[in-house]
């Protein structure tokens, strides 16, 4: 086994080609927190952090993430610098908390592993794709007019299935626009925690429009409003927020909380912690997906890899690069007929391009424990 020489973070700034907005805010740029693990014989593994400026989507944000990384993850690793992904895992987990920086910490350790020993992510976590369904998720707009043209640039681009954001005073409405337009593609709704178990009727009044699902229309730790809610509406309840390990997972799957679970490997604390949520749902029969949190290629690739494994029989979040970015740090994700090709290289099969890390970079540090 090799061993940890040291940690670079590194963070960069990415305009995103058009504003993002939420139940939770609007995001107008990405800073992105990317963690490089270098081996004392010079080879790099590389994670994305999945956290967002400010705590609107969960608890963690960038800042927090580069502190926890510094004062107490790459410690962790660093007190004996072996490369290994799946002890760092259990040793992070005596760490309360923080997944989005435990994930992008344990994947650059994953990633340089598997460079070392000339395998693939996808190999790894056990691919059976070698191309895997893009759907787009589509932020809330200023009017329903701008919204069908913007699902029109994405059904014209070929996504094989539309995610429109909602929430209370934008539902209805736009999704019947969009259901309307286009009578046959795949559509589900996110509302990102936005509405309250008294919402029930009016989550209901959107079962005639053929939805896939509604995905987290209730607060994270309310799982049992999920499951009367799951109750009462024909449309099927999927957990995004909420899924954060998988115990909970199993726990919310027995009590009817959730039929369709979004597996985020940032949100789980890595891919390793995604990979045995995806097997306890292919054992309950519970179909996933991949969800997204606008990654750069780095994320990308990763995520890639992860939806190519069987259970992930729904389209997932994972756009091209095109959908965010105008200049993505890695050779972009372009998407053909619909779909992403799985990266076959060893490790997640993309690296930044260093020029571009250069010219996005707003701030790194190197940790070597010395
Ligand atoms: C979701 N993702 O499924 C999230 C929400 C989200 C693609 O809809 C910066 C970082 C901005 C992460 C905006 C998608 C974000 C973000 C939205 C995640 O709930
Ligand atoms: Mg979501």
């Amino acid at each position: 086994m090799s061993r940890i020489e040291l940690v670079r973070l590194r963070r960069i700034d990415m305009p995103l080609v058009r504003p993002f907005r939420t139940s939770f805010g609007t995001q107008t740029a990405r800073d992105v927190l990317i963690v490089e693990v270098v081996t004392e014989d010079g080879v790099s593994g590389w994670g994305e952090c999945a956290a967002m400026e400010w705590p609107g989507y969960s608890a963690e944000y960038v800042d927090g993430a580069v502190d926890v990384l510094i004062e107490h993850l790459v410690p962790r690793v660093l007190a004996d610098r072996t490369l290994d992904p799946q002890r760092a895992h259990s040793q992070l987990a005596r760490l309360m908390g923080h997944p989005m920086a435990k994930s992008a910490l344990e994947t650059a350790m994953l990633d340089a592993w598997l460079r070392e020993q000339g395998r693939s992510l996808a190999d790894f976590l056990g691919a059976v794709r070698s191309e895997v369904d893009c759907g787009v998720s589509v932020g809330i707009p200023t009017s329903i007019d701008a919204l069908l043209s913007e699902v029109g640039s994405y059904v014209d681009a070929g996504y094989r299935r539309i995610k429109l954001k909602i929430e209370p005073g934008w539902d209805i409405e736009p999704v019947r626009a969009v259901r309307e337009a286009w009578p046959d593609m795949p559509l589900q709704t996110d509302a990102n925690q936005a509405y309250t178990r008294a919402d029930t009727a009016l989550l209901g009044a959107m079962d005639p429009l053929d939805l896939l699902l509604v995905e987290q229309p209730l607060p994270e730790d309310d799982l049992r409003g999920h499951t009367l809610l799951a109750e009462q509406i024909d449309t099927p309840v999927c957990l995004d927020e909420s899924i954060i390990s998988t115990a909970v997972a199993d726990t919310a799957i027995a009590f009817g909380a959730t039929s369709v679970i979004n597996i985020k490997p940032g949100r789980v604390g890595g891919y390793l912690e995604a990979k045995a949520i995806h097997d306890l749902c292919v054992e309950r029969d519970i179909p996933v997906w991949c969800g997204g949190m606008l990654e750069t290629g780095i994320g990308r690739a990763a995520n890639v890899a992860l939806a190519a494994l069987p259970g992930f029989t729904l389209p997932g979040d994972t756009s091209a690069s095109s959908r965010y970015f105008a200049t993505d740090i890695t050779e972009p994700f372009v998407l053909q007929d619909g779909r992403l090709r799985v990266p076959a290289g060893p490790g997640i099969g993309v690296d930044p391009i260093p020029s571009l890390l250069d010219e996005f970079g707003t701030w790194s540090t190197v940790l070597d424990g010395r």
